[in-house]
């Protein structure tokens, strides 16, 4: 996969491509990244990229002429052009299962008060990463970048995907390493027990337990089978208690 950024602070995605798990999917050439400043295609004699909103009202526009031209420079038939904004549906994990199958992404980082509209003619989809504002669409873009390169073959363990939080709609259970015990706070005995089907049944239930507290909104889309559908009924029945 190809993953190119549009913005005006291009030192920012520097550290982030250099680091961790980005860091080693691109040195197994799993995947590459470009970063191109939009001020670059401005034919503004003053490289400006922005200017004041029709209209009246407070802070800038970026103009629709530098992401255009960046766009008609850079894009071909195979990229999937999306650009960041609160103003748009909120990511989630099924948007970054489907984005890691495309081949080549550009995601344009917004920033001042917007962008123009006339870019929307532009894009294939717009991203807002959660109900709040930033002061620009880069730590978004590293934020979809993040949660899409991870999910590319190769890039983690096989499997260590597949069972993690929102992958069908529940949080991820409590996890547990080394030691035993600490300041006398002990791992749950069922970890300990070798015992694969009560860890597995454990598991589903605590799961379930951490969806209820703080996300419940979830459960209303996972489709729980009969044991979780049981286990869930507990769960509820000892929070009326
Ligand atoms: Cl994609 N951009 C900005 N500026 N703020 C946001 C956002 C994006 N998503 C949530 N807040």
């Amino acid at each position: 996969m190809k993953i190119s950024i549009a913005t005006l602070f291009d030192a920012m995605f520097e550290p982030f491509f250099m680091t961790s798990i980005m860091k080693k999917a691109n040195l197994k050439n799993l995947v590459q990244f470009e970063t191109i400043n939009i001020r670059d295609y401005t034919k503004d004699k003053h490289t400006r990229v922005d200017d004041y909103p029709y209209g009246g009202g407070a802070g800038l526009v970026m103009q629709v002429q530098p992401i255009v031209d960046m766009l008609k420079a850079i894009k071909t038939k195979d990229s999937h052009v999306i650009l960041l904004t609160p103003a748009a549906p909120v990511f989630n994990q099924a948007r970054a299962r489907a984005l890691s199958k495309k081949s080549h992404l550009i995601l344009i980082c917004g920033h001042y008060e917007g962008v123009d509209e006339r870019v929307m003619a532009y894009v294939d989809e717009v991203l807002s990463i959660g109900d709040y504002v930033l002061t620009g669409g880069e730590l978004a873009a590293m934020i979809v970048v993040d949660s899409v390169v991870r999910l590319l073959d190769g890039v983690l363990a096989a499997d260590s995907t597949k069972e993690e939080s929102f992958e069908n709609h529940l949080l991820e259970y409590p996890q547990y390493t080394r030691p035993e015990t600490f300041e006398g706070d002990q791992v749950p005995g069922v970890l300990l027990s070798g015992h694969h089907q009560q860890i597995r049944s454990w598991r589903l239930k605590e799961s379930l337990r951490k969806t209820l507290k703080y996300r419940p909104d979830l459960l209303e889309k996972a489709d729980l089978d009969q044991e979780a559908q049981a286990l869930l009924n507990a769960l509820l029945k000892e929070s009326e208690d």
